[in-house]
């Protein structure tokens, strides 16, 4: 396995003034502490996707396939105005061009994370990526709620016709809101531990009301708090991504599957979270989002079932190590960026 990183979330979070809740090392020390612990050497590639396509092409054709995380991910943050407008767009899709002409190159498996907004949020059932039209199978309609989930519903354009037209093999994840911090491997030692996003802009629901109930802040639900989210646990995320690279789409196959493990109701998220935390108090907020109050949401996820995904539920213990480990950081919390300032 080898690491291709631009430090892009790095950068961003310092110039948000909003780093990581828990401590993040540098990433050459984080390779170097996994390797003293597994005995495994993961090269790090200090590399800008935008940019070095010669560069990039010769890595992906180094390894046997490629996993695409590289894509600017907060929803809050793309709609920060224009200029992280255009970031999130030119960013996002000038990095997966440039992987998709490198694997015309060097044809590998490519998993790639989507995200369960793609589709909009609707109580039909929603399939895996693909319905019937016309004798036809097509794309689900899609209706992004942000810039950020509009350019992931346009990665899916151009998954479908590198796949069509040139036969790749491409998986989409099409994940949902992750909760969660340590995974059995970033458990291992806290010179692996993952970020802990909670500011307005980068921190996702549920990790945000356990980071706030553990400091003492009212739990900050949007509008009604009716919103319906698919939701996974970071451990999860991993085990789905193993089990894509390990069940490679066929050639000339765009395959989706809807990485969730249950989907949530917000209100009932910052309700579980105070009766965990007892004195957690819960402020209904004026939504910042241009969002629906209220709506159901049903979505299939059988397909990474029947490679032998068991998911992992809510559940009491892994929010209470979520709670713990953001008491035990709770000092460097920066309370002015934990409301959502970002309003569209
Ligand atoms: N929300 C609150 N209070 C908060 C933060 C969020 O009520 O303090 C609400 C939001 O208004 C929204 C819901 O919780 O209705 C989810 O918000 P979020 O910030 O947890 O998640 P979102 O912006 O949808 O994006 C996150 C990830 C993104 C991923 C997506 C999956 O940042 O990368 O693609 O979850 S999904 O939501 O299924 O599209």
């Amino acid at each position: 396995v080898s690491i291709v990183d631009n430090f892009a979330r790095r950068n961003i979070a310092n110039q948000l003034g909003a780093p990581s809740l828990t401590p993040i090392t540098p990433l050459l020390e984080r390779t170097k502490r996994w390797q003293e612990l597994s005995g495994k050497r993961i090269p790090a590639y200090l590399t800008d996707i935008c940019v070095d396509r010669a560069g990039l092409a010769r890595l992906v054709g180094e390894h046997d396939a490629v996993v695409h995380f590289g894509e600017q991910r907060s929803a809050p943050y793309s709609m920060k105005g224009m200029k992280r407008r255009e970031y999130t767009i030119s960013n996002n899709l000038t990095g997966t061009t440039n992987l998709l002409n490198a694997l015309l190159r060097h044809p590998r498996p490519l998993v790639h994370l989507g995200t369960a907004g793609v589709y909009g949020y609707s109580s039909q059932s929603v399939p895996e990526g693909w319905v019937r039209w016309n004798d036809e199978w097509r794309l689900h309609p899609m209706k992004p709620g942000s810039i950020y989930h509009a350019s992931k519903c346009m990665d899916q354009i151009l998954f479908d016709f590198y796949t069509r037209n040139d036969g790749l093999a491409i998986t989409d994840l099409h994940q949902g809101v992750v909760w969660g911090t340590q995974t059995e491997q970033t458990g291992l030692h806290p010179d692996l531990i993952n970020r802990f996003d909670y500011d307005g802009d980068y921190g996702t629901v549920l990790n945000r009301f356990l980071m706030q109930a553990a400091i003492g802040h009212p739990l900050t639900v949007h509008g009604t708090g009716g919103q319906t989210r698919a939701f996974i646990h970071i451990q999860d995320t991993v085990e789905c991504v193993r089990l894509a690279l390990e069940n490679p789409a066929e050639w000339g196959q765009y395959r989706i599957y809807n990485q969730i493990a249950e989907t949530q109701r917000v209100r009932d998220l910052a309700q579980k979270v105070a009766s965990l935390v007892a004195e957690a108090q819960i402020d209904y907020l004026e939504n910042p989002r241009k969002e629906a109050e209220e709506n159901d949401l049903e979505m299939d996820n059988q397909g990474l079932q029947e490679l032998g995904w068991d998911p992992i539920t809510l559940d009491d213990r892994l929010m209470e190590e979520v709670t713990e480990i953001a008491r035990m950081y709770s000092h460097r919390v920066v309370r002015n960026r934990i409301y959502c300032t970002s309003e569209w």
